[in-house]
């Protein structure tokens, strides 16, 4: 029995508890970059704490996810890595003090956290099998390991070892080894900073092979040029949306935790499945040496709210991907073809379903390797991607995309139709105010109200603005690029002093006028008009 335990706690007996639970901190960042080092060499995604996110993404249900991105936008990533280390950190100090008591529990514990760390990673859908429970495990033992240690360090029980230079342990009533403890974790972190380091600069050096690939990717002229955007596309009015999204101010939505880096010149296609006839596989090359195409296309997002930010347009160069279809011998239904749905697969896993006829529709789906002049940058799907216009990215925009396979939509669901959301989803009618902003406090007189409005693959045909709740009044729509683009569109208001609610509503070309009538994002995407309320002074 120690001291601590009959008598009430002492100093002595207190500090020894917070440096058992420090003990358990340290082991669990010692677990975690290990196995991050690890993994460096077997897969950066085969790491802990990408494996595990990924796992509570794919189990993330529908409803929660699309709450994810509303409230975190792209940062959703990073909150959910902060949840799962804040998660690590509460139980690592539990299981460090646990370990003074019962070292055996503690290791279990640690090797319970390595083993759900391990299951992780080999079920991803781009695990590489039994090889990707490597990182959890090597850094689960390290870290029992090094926990055994710390709290044998820690131990009341028998007289004590002194310190390392011979002399009795200074702490009177506790027997433990002081000066071995501060020398083993002061050891323990300053070794697992360097496997960390390591680990962060091994992982830099395995992306330098896509790295230069993407570099050395000189794009080629479309040999089908983008149709020259009429000059009056573009509006000018301060605050609106430009007719082209920067590359960089492009939204990004997708599971990965990490990018992925794909080697250029490594890459394939398969194009095979159901009533393909003469499957292929494209290297990059293939594809370069094709026609090209350039065209303006508007992206849409599932989960972009009534007037949210998860839509832009860019100009996008590829190869048409009916071409390619039709070379394999593909037939879409309305002619008698067997498939109904084209899931593409990315190299991470992820499948997206669209359905063949309208790839094979006359629209220009394409297999994209550029945006707005340059390769695709990684995050938005380097080195090809998919693209259809009309459809939202979940069913149409697949990054990173090595596989096509024909299929129907009775033999198989893709990623998000798994989990809740559509089959099937061409874009909803929609347009959003961008300026004046909610709340603005605009001086009365003339205020300029402009914003874009889309309808991809029917395209816009008119937009109106109502003040309150007065009459619909025409908006002056900007000029037409494509169908497949969103129109900017403005209105002169002439203000008058108080608050007011401005409110849009846009009518497609079928003569569909966009639904007052509000509904959420999951299935298929949310409808309903955007309000600004603003106060003129
Ligand atoms: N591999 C992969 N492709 C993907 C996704 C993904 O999670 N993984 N997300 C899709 C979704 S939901 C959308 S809206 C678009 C977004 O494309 P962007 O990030 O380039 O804007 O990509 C689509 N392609
Ligand atoms: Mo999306």
């Amino acid at each position: 029995m120690s001291e601590a335990e009959k008598k009430p706690p002492t100093t002595a007996a207190r500090l020894r508890f917070v440096l058992g639970a420090l003990s358990g901190l340290l082991a669990g960042f010692a677990a975690l970059t290990v196995a991050e080092l690890v993994a460096a060499g077997v897969r950066p995604q085969a790491g802990p704490v990408v494996a595990v996110g990924g796992a509570v993404i794919d189990r993330t249900p529908a409803a929660v996810k699309d709450w994810a991105i509303r409230t975190f936008g792209t940062d959703d990533k990073l909150v959910l890595q902060t949840g799962i280390l804040a998660v690590l950190v509460v139980c690592a100090l539990a299981v460090g003090a646990l370990s003074l008591r019962h070292r055996l529990l503690g290791a279990a514990g640690v090797l319970l956290f390595g083993a759900v760390g391990s299951a992780a990673a080999v079920g991803r859908p781009d695990s590489e099998g039994a090889v990707d429970a490597l990182p959890s495990l090597v850094g689960a033992v390290a870290a029992a390991g090094l926990l055994h240690l710390l709290t044998g360090r820690l131990r009341t029980s028998g007289p004590s070892p002194g310190g390392a230079d011979g002399h009795p342990d200074p702490s009177p009533g506790e027997g433990w080894d002081r000066r071995g403890f501060v020398v083993a974790a002061t050891a323990a972190a300053a070794a697992s900073a360097g496997a960390g380091v390591l680990g962060r600069s091994l992982n830099g050096s395995g992306d330098k092979g896509a790295v230069a690939s993407r570099a050395g990717l000189v794009l080629p002229a479309a040999g089908s040029p983008a149709s020259p955007t009429p000059r009056g596309a573009r509006v000018r009015v301060a605050g609106i949306s430009p007719f082209v999204t920067p590359t960089e101010d492009f939204y990004r939505v997708d599971t990965a935790l990490v990018v992925p880096k794909v080697d250029a010149r490594a890459w394939r296609l398969r194009i095979h499945g159901t009533g393909v006839r003469r499957p292929l596989t494209l290297s990059l090359d293939d594809v370069l040496a094709r026609e090209l195409i350039e065209r303006h296309i508007t992206l849409t997002c599932v989960s972009n709210e009534v007037g949210g930010p998860y839509v832009g347009n860019a100009r996008w160069i590829g190869v048409r991907l009916a071409d390619l279809l039709a070379e394999c011998g593909v037939v879409p239904p309305s002619k008698g073809g067997r498939a109904d749905q084209l899931v593409a697969r990315s190299v991470d896993g992820m499948t997206i379903g669209s359905p063949v006829e309208d790839v094979m529709d006359g629209r220009d789906a394409m297999l994209a390797l550029g945006m707005n002049g340059a390769p695709l940058p990684f995050e938005h799907g380097f080195p090809v991607r998919m693209l259809v216009p009309g459809l939202y990215g979940y069913v149409s925009a697949c990054k990173w995309i090595e596989d096509i396979e024909l299929t129907t939509f009775d033999a198989y669901d893709a990623y998000w139709v798994r989990r809740d959301w559509a089959r099937e989803a061409p874009v909803k009618t929609q347009s959003r105010i961008d300026t004046p902003k909610p709340f603005a406090r605009p001086k009365a007189g003339t205020v300029m109200v402009a914003g874009v409005a889309w309808a991809q693959s029917r395209g816009v045909d008119r937009v109106e603005l109502r003040v309150d709740d007065g009459p619909w009044q025409e908006a002056t729509l900007a000029a037409e690029d494509t169908r497949d683009t969103w129109r900017q569109w403005s209105f002169p208001w002439r203000a008058t002093r108080g608050a007011h609610t401005l409110t849009v509503r846009a009518t497609d070309r079928t003569g569909q006028v966009q639904t007052a009538e509000r509904t959420r994002t999951v299935p298929d995407g949310a409808s309903g008009r955007h309000s600004v309320v603003v106060t003129v002074e």
